[in-house]
């Protein structure tokens, strides 16, 4: 895959690396039991990861059928179950610190990892909720760590209401969690402004999709 990309220039760091979780996240209550947590530039050298996921790790285009026509999903996409093992180290050790800071409140370890890029401003994904498998019905966690251009990420009560936005990029984690998958709606919507590809890696209990 060539896809010209813009390094970040808060981070310079050569080699990826985690930094710390506890103390350091801030959690934002939504409505309904929902919470976001948040920590800009978890990962460090995060270009240098962006270089592994823009490489040929098997992404492929989704197709869905719209009324009469069948029309490509605008983003590409990458799942690796838990036996798999990641593209990149830092990415498994992102999952163990992920297990060690939400276990006691999870319960369950993340275990799969879904990836999308979007290669620029016209990829995007509409307006949903985490619904497939047990968060239709349980309350769980979806963590996302985002790689490459900064795109923001939108979140608006299920049936309406003021809705919050974090610019994901170059490193940065959020955490959607308690009812968020069932009670609000997330999104990445497309925009006209120049930007680079992003890679959003998601990681999931099983079960979760
Ligand atoms: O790109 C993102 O960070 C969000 C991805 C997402 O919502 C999904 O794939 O379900």
């Amino acid at each position: 895959m060539s896809l010209a990309h813009q390094p970040s220039i808060w981070d310079v760091a050569d080699e990826a690396a985690l930094t710390p979780l506890a103390g350091r996240i801030s959690r934002h209550q939504l409505t309904r039991g929902a919470w976001v947590d948040h920590l800009p530039g978890w990962i460090e050298g995060s270009g240098s990861v962006l270089d592994v996921l823009l490489g040929d790790i098997g992404w492929r285009e989704d197709r869905r059928q719209m009324y009469d026509r069948d029309v490509a999903v605008p983003r590409l996409l990458r799942w690796y179950g838990g036996d798999e093992v990641l593209p990149h180290p830092v990415l498994t050790e992102a999952r163990t610190a992920l297990d060690d800071h939400y276990r006691p409140e999870l319960g369950e370890p993340f275990v799969t990892a879904g990836m999308c890029l979007y290669r620029d401003g016209r990829d995007s994904v509409a307006w949903h909720g985490d619904r497939i498998g047990r968060s239709r019905t349980e309350d769980t966690m979806v963590a996302i760590v985002s790689f490459g251009s900064p795109r923001p990420l939108l979140l608006r009560p299920v049936g309406g209401g003021d809705s919050q936005r974090f610019n994901l990029g170059h490193g940065d984690l959020v955490v959607m969690g308690g009812s968020c998958q069932r009670t609000w709606e997330h999104c990445i919507p497309k925009t006209t402004r120049t930007v680079g590809p992003r890679v959003s890696v998601q990681f999931r209990p099983r079960g979760v999709a």
